[in-house]
């Protein structure tokens, strides 16, 4: 592995938020992207716990704790090597804290109200806290913590991404060259798998508690998935071609195209003017297929607790010795300490 200071490849850092259960989304703008990079990047995967606690009563402090080690084991789990790439714990590096306090204060309020997300969360609840509004500050903080080239990420972090980009050039200008300024990797396809019972809204984690049949959880049995791919909202006819199908068709045809890697074309010759029936039984047959590794490869992991401890300890020594340095830069640019 490359040194803290010097970078031998470009780096990557991201993480998924230990809460509700993760997804095929999750999965598929995520996790399977993080896979594919390992050979080109030096590799950095958080479990972003600090994040979790950003709507605190959705998730209690023992939930948070299984779900961080459930979370961690899915990573292993969907082929994250942790030879090549360095997994850890988010709160066990403190340095991602302390450095969000310093980029907030180089964030203008401005820029963290124009967030989508928080619009969109705000506004289903009578209060939120403020680390709501000030979580993309976090985020920018975990990335350049590590000096990140790149950041994987679905189509709806892309704001928090270009929020990232902001602050750091910010911080640049404003203290002199110290942080590296990301760019956002986004695949082009399935970076955005929309809501099984509403193809108009991106599958999610919190939505998937509350609505069945909204989510398919990567630990989901073979039977609830194929029961949710059976009732997947589409239309009333048979069109299954990309260019003119309807929302819920397309995200059909989208997942399958993102699992199998297979040409438009081919998928369309294969189901277009078919009845739906088949399209929605071929989709959860190749999930099913994707999905049956992982779980197994889940279920091992998670019966042995010494090797996954090994692999987060490993990881976090690993991660601090990077932010440590990284923050040192920071705190000296600012003219913190003595
Ligand atoms: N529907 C999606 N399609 C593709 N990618 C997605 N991601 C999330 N939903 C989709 C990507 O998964 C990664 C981890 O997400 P997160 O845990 O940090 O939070 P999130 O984006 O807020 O995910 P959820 O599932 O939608 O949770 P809630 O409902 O709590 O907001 C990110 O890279 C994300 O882009």
């Amino acid at each position: 592995m490359a040194s803290a200071t010097s970078k031998e490849k470009p780096r990557i850092l991201s993480g998924v938020q230990p809460t509700g259960r993760i997804h095929l989304g999750n999965y598929l703008g995520a996790l399977s992207v993080w896979r594919e990079q390992q050979d080109g990047y030096e590799c950095l995967f958080c479990v972003v716990d600090l994040h979790a606690l950003t709507i605190p009563e959705v998730v209690r402090p023992d939930e948070l704790r299984r779900k961080t080690r459930e979370v961690c084991a899915l990573y292993l789990a969907s082929g994250i090597d942790p030879e090549r790439s360095t997994i850890f714990v988010q709160s066990e590096v403190h340095e991602h804290a302390e450095l969000a306090w310093v980029l907030g204060c180089v964030t203008p309020l401005g820029w963290l109200h124009r967030m989508t997300q928080f619009k969109t969360k705000s506004d289903q609840r009578e209060s939120v806290g403020t680390g709501l509004l000030t979580y993309p500050v976090l985020q920018a903080a975990d990335i350049v913590l590590y000096q990140a080239d790149q950041v994987p990420v679905g189509q709806d972090q892309k704001q928090h991404i270009e929020l990232a980009r902001d602050v750091a050039q910010r911080f640049n200008q404003l203290f002199g060259e110290t942080l590296t300024v990301p760019d956002v990797m986004i695949r082009e396809v399935g970076a955005r798998v929309m809501g099984l019972d509403d193809p108009t809204a991106k599958m999610s984690k919190s939505v998937g508690e509350k609505v069945k049949g909204h989510a398919i959880g990567l630990l989901d049995s073979p039977k609830a998935i194929r029961k949710a791919f059976g009732r997947a909202v589409t239309d009333s006819g048979n069109v299954a071609r990309f260019e003119d199908a309807s929302p819920g068709v397309l995200n059909l045809l989208t997942i399958y195209r993102a699992i199998t890697g297979k040409p438009r074309e081919e998928i369309e010759a294969t189901f277009d003017g078919q009845g739906y029936g088949h399209l929605k039984m071929a989709v959860a047959d190749v999930v099913l297929a994707e999905l049956e590794p992982l779980q197994q490869r889940w279920k091992e992991i998670m019966d042995d607790p010494t090797y996954l401890d090994g692999v987060l300890d490993r990881g976090a020594e690993r991660a601090r010795e990077i932010a440590s340095k990284v923050l040192v830069d920071v705190k000296r640019a600012v003219g913190l300490g003595r």
